[in-house]
């Protein structure tokens, strides 16, 4: 990608507690899809792009309270679950950022909701790796830190393994609370109710 993207224009705040990864090749990506599943795979980026697509309008929101919508490009998870075969007694997703180090997991009531993406573009720009690219969790219904960045594997699991952050105090449940957050598309700030954050401020 040439210029900065959308989401640096606005001044989207970048997170990688693990450290930075640097540059990130989509062509060379794999994706693993893992756990308890009748059929694993490993998908190319050439697979991942051929995978049903969707756009969806979906606000990112972080527990360090602030907010960035827009439209979301990528394969919801529940194609995932569909694709891998689902076996009975799988009720989590854990999802892997690249080098393994920042993991998190949601039930899969959650994922198989319309807005969880495996998101790889925002407002039709490819995501690079400061904002999770080439692909990553878009999880709009949580706390922003459910939805792992740069993804190379997701696990069916039938427990929820603590990630990252839940290890070091984050509730595991991560529901969104009513609150001030700073919304990054206007640079105010609003107050927003308890759950999934789904108004388009305009001003
Ligand atoms: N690999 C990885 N994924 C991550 C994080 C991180 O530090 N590392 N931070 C999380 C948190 S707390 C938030 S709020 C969002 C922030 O996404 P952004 O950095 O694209 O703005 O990414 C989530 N995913
Ligand atoms: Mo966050």
């Amino acid at each position: 990608m040439t210029g900065q993207s959308l989401l640096k224009k606005m001044g989207t705040p970048v997170f990688w507690a693990e450290g930075h990864p640097g540059p990130l090749r989509r062509e060379d990506w794999t994706l693993d899809i893992a756990g308890m599943v009748r059929r694993p795979l490993t998908l190319t980026w050439e697979e991942i792009l051929k995978l049903p697509k969707t756009v969806e309008y979906a606000r990112l929101t972080s527990v360090t309270r602030w907010s960035v919508g827009g439209r979301w490009g990528g394969v919801r998870l529940a194609e995932i679950c569909e694709l891998a075969a689902l076996r009975p007694g799988a009720a989590f997703a854990r999802f892997h950022s690249y080098r393994g180090i920042y993991t998190t997991s949601i039930p899969l009531e959650i994922a198989r909701k319309e807005r969880s993406l495996l998101a790889y573009e925002f407002e039709g720009e490819p995501l690079d790796a400061d904002y999770g690219g080439p692909i990553r969790a878009l999880i709009p219904y949580l706390w922003g830190y459910k939805s792992a960045k740069s993804v190379v594997m997701v696990e069916f699991l039938r427990e929820s393994v603590p990630g990252y952050w839940e290890v070091r105090g984050y509730s595991d449940t991560a529901e969104i609370e009513a609150g001030e957050v700073l919304d990054v598309n206007t640079g105010k700030r609003r107050l927003i109710p308890a759950g999934e954050v789904v108004k388009f401020w305009k001003s």
